[in-house]
């Protein structure tokens, strides 16, 4: 575990897993954490965040891309993020502003990279220009069974009226769920100075305990803020 850091510089916070983990959730709950201490910080999201990235994200979520294969899907969250960073996060950190991001670029390397088969090689030039050095200073990996992630999907869809039934994932797509989450499990074992796995197999407060714990260890600037 590396040492905890103090200084005033804005942070850059990541969450990442799979589908259903609670990465939206908790990025909120961290926001009003934080605001609570008098720490300026803006939620954001990929693909996403900017008018730019969002049109690419409806392009890419209603399937438009998806016979493009995931290499050309690949480069398309990369457009998404170059804008992403160079209009949302940068000016944010530069002003002082914490950054917390629903998904950045592990996805990427976790979707299409180890689990889609794209080349290290297009997922390493890809990261460079779109990170532009903006690498995150913390990345959170909630990690948790994929099929009791995919339940807590369903739950809330068969509330919204979008899906009648919680059926079960069919056995392929569970087979890829579960190489997706080791994907992630790579990642952060690769990167272990940023990146902190958390089981996400807990109740909601609970997790937020956790990750409030694990923030405030990190930067000990925020153990200097008024609670
Ligand atoms: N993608 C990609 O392939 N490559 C990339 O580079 C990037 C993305 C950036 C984005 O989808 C898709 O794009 C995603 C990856 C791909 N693939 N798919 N599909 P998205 O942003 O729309 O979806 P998501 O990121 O997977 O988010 P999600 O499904 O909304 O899940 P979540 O944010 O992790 O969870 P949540 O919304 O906070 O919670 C889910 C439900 O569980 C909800 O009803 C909560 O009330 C409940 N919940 C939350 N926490 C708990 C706990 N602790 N206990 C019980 N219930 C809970």
């Amino acid at each position: 575990m590396p040492e905890a850091t103090s200084s005033k510089r804005a942070r850059f916070i990541t969450f990442e897993g799979g589908e259903g983990v609670g990465k939206s959730t908790q990025v909120k709950r961290l926001l009003e954490n934080l605001e609570k201490r008098n720490i300026k910080t803006v939620r954001t999201r990929e693909p996403g965040g900017t008018s730019k990235a969002e049109a690419i994200r409806s392009f890419i979520l209603q399937g438009r891309s998806e016979s493009w294969g995931p290499g050309a899907e690949a480069v398309l969250f990369a457009a998404a993020r170059l804008d992403h960073v160079n209009e949302l996060i940068a000016p944010n950190l530069r002003r002082g502003t914490w950054v917390l991001s629903d998904r950045f670029h592990d996805s990427t390397r976790a979707y299409q990279g180890l689990t889609g088969g794209v080349d290290d090689k297009l997922i390493g030039a890809l990261e460079r220009l779109a990170l532009d050095g903006h690498n995150p200073d913390l990345t959170i990996i909630l990690d948790m069974d994929p099929e009791a992630a995919f339940q807590r999907v369903a739950a809330r869809e068969i509330e919204e009226g979008l899906r009648q039934t919680g059926d079960r994932f069919e056995k392929e797509e569970l087979d890829w769920h579960r190489r997706l989450r080791q994907a992630f499990l790579e990642i952060a074992r690769a990167n272990a100075d940023r990146c902190v796995v958390i089981s996400a197999e807990q109740p909601e407060d609970a997790l937020e305990a956790m990750i409030w714990d694990t923030v405030s260890t990190r930067f000990s600037e925020l153990s200097s803020e008024v609670s």
